[in-house]
């Protein structure tokens, strides 16, 4: 990756970052005394790479009628859709927004003790070790429960769809699903291909979700969301085979979080099941797989095309 694509990708996470955090400072202003409220900004202030959110906005750019040279990187920015539509920064960043929220509860909830028993989060500490273990709890339904009305009070004409793409990655069919099947597998260990299914639902339906409801708000075409949903599900896998790969190869100190967790916990990853060469070769093969799609979308000249290589060389 060159230094200049580097600097764009930490611009625009930058970017990204301060557009959600002044959403939610607004957005959670009403309750700013509730503990459980402040629980959550915490959780959501203390870092975090902001990808996902990211990912909406990029997907919304590469999707929108905008030259892609446009000056979109200011507050006030509109977008067009396919149809000429035009539509505003807020409700962009209230999805944005609300795919952090959901991955934020999802932090708060699989550090508790009950879960991964993790105390620190982010470089600093775990929402329940500051908060207590009910605060915590509550802070992350808190979350979900936001999320879906930040979508709600949105004047887009996709919204329906958009809280169907949120829904169906976050709950049952997604991210919940691969989580319990995570836990269960914890005991008795899995197979490669459950692995896949368990990495497909916990992480990667959020990612894909997330490119998803970009393109969406922008009118994307049904030809076009389907080809997106191999790029999503692609770039999704890649990214939760490269933590397993950071469990194993990185410091606590640059992960903001303990590492060498799995294995000391015996959960099976890809490195623990196929090695660790195998597994950098798979999370390549799948970035390429993700490319591909992108290059039949014609959108190879993105910020999202860049955010997607982002996934393989990130160091935390
Ligand atoms: C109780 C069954 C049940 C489900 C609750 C807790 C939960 C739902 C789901 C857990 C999902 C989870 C934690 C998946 C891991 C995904 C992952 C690799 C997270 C790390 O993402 P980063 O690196 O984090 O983007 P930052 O901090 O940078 O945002």
């Amino acid at each position: 990756m060159t230094k200049d694509t580097a600097n764009k990708i930490n611009n625009f996470l930058k970017f990204t970052s301060d557009l959600i955090l002044d959403f939610s400072e607004r957005d959670f202003s009403l309750v700013a005394n509730s503990k459980c409220a402040s629980a959550a900004l915490y959780s959501l202030k203390v870092g975090g790479k902001r990808l996902r959110p990211a990912l909406v906005l990029a997907s919304a750019i590469a999707f929108s009628n905008e030259d892609i040279n446009a000056d979109w990187h200011k507050k006030n920015f509109r977008l067009k859709t396919q149809s000429g539509e035009e539509i505003e920064a807020k409700d962009i960043i209230a999805v944005a927004s609300a795919f952090e929220y959901i991955h934020t509860y999802s932090l708060i909830h699989d550090d508790l003790p009950v879960m991964d028993n993790d105390s620190l989060r982010r470089g600093r500490l775990s929402c329940h070790i500051k908060f207590g273990v009910p605060i915590a709890v509550t802070a992350g339904i808190y979350l979900i429960l936001k999320a879906f009305s930040a979508l709600n009070k949105t004047e887009l004409k996709r919204r329906r769809a958009v809280i169907e793409i949120l829904r169906r990655a976050s709950g049952i069919d997604g991210m919940v699903m691969g989580q319990a099947l995570d836990i269960l597998g914890e005991k008795r260990g899995v197979s490669s291909d459950e692995l896949v299914m368990i990495h497909e639902h916990k992480t990667a339906a959020l990612i894909q979700g997330a490119i998803l409801a970009g393109a969406v708000v922008m009118d994307a075409s049904s030809d076009e969301v389907k080809l997106l949903e191999k790029v999503g599900q692609s770039a999704g896998l890649a990214f939760q085979i490269v933590d397993d790969i950071l469990d194993v190869e990185s410091t606590s100190l640059l992960m903001g979080k303990p590492v060498g967790a799995d294995s000391a916990k015996g959960k099976s990853t890809y490195p623990a099941i196929i090695g660790l060469e195998e597994s950098k070769k798979k999370a390549c093969g799948l970035i390429e797989e993700s490319f591909n799609g992108l290059n039949k979308l014609g959108k190879e000249n993105t910020i999202l095309f860049s955010l997607i290589s982002y996934v393989l060389k990130r160091e935390n």
